[in-house]
């Protein structure tokens, strides 16, 4: 195992990997900008380094400076957390060429699970199921057109080098999508640097459901379950799940081989994720793989008793996995909801100077957060402030737990989404399990808040 860790993030996910690396008697080395000289990852990190200037381009996605600090450090390994660098392949490179283990998969297969287009074709020789489409780029409006005959329509254009839902554009009909084509195009290479387009069936109604997975150096991979992230906004989750209420246990169990032979196709090793779009037949198809920690790793946590940044750890410093398929245990229901500093409103951010902060406690509740009162929300970093989770034997149980987590929740000077979470965990949809990705559009009606 490596004796000293360097964490490139911030926030409750650089927190969250702190207390993995102490808790195994490792070293941990934070790094941070001008305007987090008072967070909590930088008092519980054994050093820290100032990278920069306050806006993530000049601190933390600046790799020179990390990889500069890790080594000045003498850093082993360095843990990404999730979104900054965590899914750039030129950093995993960069680590790879100074002797420094990223943790994370190759920097390759970063990059391959990147390209849409790329990951579609490598799926299907996986034999994973994918969404019915095209797995090459189309070059114009008329090729479109031609490959949307044969698929029928509705169609979705997506961006090969999209993903998180940027770049993407619902055709019902042939003159939507010629419409469509050229606008989409340019959007997705001023965004991505990169205009490549193809086109998939429109899936009506589906459900998000993704596996987790954990694969070792030796090509040793096992499934912890799903998690239902159906419930988004924008393509950000508000509330993820595990088990998901809408799986039987066949499907599941064909979703989590379906995601075990993709990594083991890929060459696969680190924490993964594979998306799935589940629609209301059951048939499941291949979205994206993600290959980084997620921040709704808990859910998993809490019902398999599996620490995940505990494995990505020893899967990096070359331990074999320490599971079978059999030993992975399934125990309760887990909900995690996101506390965003936003408007539940407009969902504007709401930055600014939170004057007081309590965090609930209770049976089950799991708080991961990085605020103290006195901090400062600023505009710079991405609002969500914390996570809350809840585990009880049941479903109905976790949810009842949250939601008395949730009205215990104190955070003031600051607005917050608690009154959009509270309204989301007591609708008779969401505690029927009827939560597909169009749940928030269907059921939140803005309401009056001081
Ligand atoms: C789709 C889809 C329907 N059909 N693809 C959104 C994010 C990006 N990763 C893919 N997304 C979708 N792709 C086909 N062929 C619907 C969505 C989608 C969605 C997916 C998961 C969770 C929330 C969503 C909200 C809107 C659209």
């Amino acid at each position: 195992m490596f004796s000293k860790v360097l964490i490139a993030n911030r926030g409750e996910i650089a927190v969250r990997v702190i207390r993995t690396c102490q808790r195994l008697g490792i070293q941990t080395v934070a790094v941070y900008s001008e305007a987090d000289a008072d967070s909590l990852h930088v008092a519980l990190a054994d050093e820290a380094h100032l990278i920069g200037k306050p806006r993530v381009a000049e601190s933390y996605l600046n790799i020179e400076k990390i990889i500069e600090v890790a080594k000045a450090a003498k850093a082993e390994a360095i843990h990404p957390g999730y979104g900054l660098l965590s899914e750039n392949p030129s950093f995993a490179r960069r680590c790879e060429e100074e002797g420094i283990v990223f943790i994370g998969p190759k920097a390759d297969v970063i990059a391959a699970m990147g390209s849409k287009i790329e990951a579609r074709r490598t799926m299907e020789k996986a034999g994973v199921p994918i969404v019915p489409g095209v797995s090459f780029a189309l070059d114009s409006a008329d090729e479109a057109a031609k490959a949307a005959a044969s698929i029928g329509y509705p169609v979705m254009l997506k961006a090969s080098a999209g993903g998180g839902g940027i770049g993407m554009h619902i055709a019902r009909d042939e003159a939507e999508l010629r419409q469509a084509f050229e606008g989409s195009q340019k959007r997705a290479a001023s965004f991505f640097g990169d205009g490549t387009m193809y086109i998939e069936k429109y899936i009506e109604r589906p459900r998000h459901i993704e596996i987790q997975l954990l694969a070792d150096q030796n090509g040793h991979c096992v499934y912890l379950w799903e998690r239902e992230c159906s419930i988004q906004r924008r393509h950000q989750k508000v509330v993820e799940e595990a088990p998901s209420p809408f799986l039987d246990e066949e499907t599941r169990r064909k979703m989590g081989e379906a995601a075990v032979r993709a990594a083991r196709y890929i060459g696969y090793a680190n924490a993964g994720t594979i998306e799935f779009l589940v629609d209301e037949q059951k048939n499941f198809y291949f979205l994206e793989m993600n290959t980084r920690l997620q921040v709704e790793h808990p859910v998993t946590e809490e019902i398999t008793g599996i620490d995940i940044v505990e494995e990505q750890l020893r899967i990096a410093a070359g331990e074999p996995l320490r599971y079978q398929q059999e030993d992975i245990r399934r125990d309760g229901h887990a909900i995690e909801v996101r506390i965003y500093a936003e408007d539940p409103n407009t969902f504007y951010p709401s930055p600014g100077r939170i004057t007081a902060f309590s965090a609930p406690q209770g049976e089950g509740i799991r708080h991961e957060t990085a605020v103290q009162g006195g901090i400062t929300v600023t505009p710079f970093y991405d609002p969500m402030i914390a996570k809350l989770i809840a585990k009880g034997p049941d479903r109905q149980t976790a949810i009842e737990r949250l939601l008395e987590a949730l009205r215990d929740y104190r955070v003031e000077g600051i607005k917050t989404n608690i009154p959009l979470l509270e309204a989301v965990l007591s609708h008779p949809a969401f505690q029927a399990g009827d939560t597909t990705t169009d749940f928030l559009s269907k059921h939140w009606k803005p309401i009056k808040t001081k």
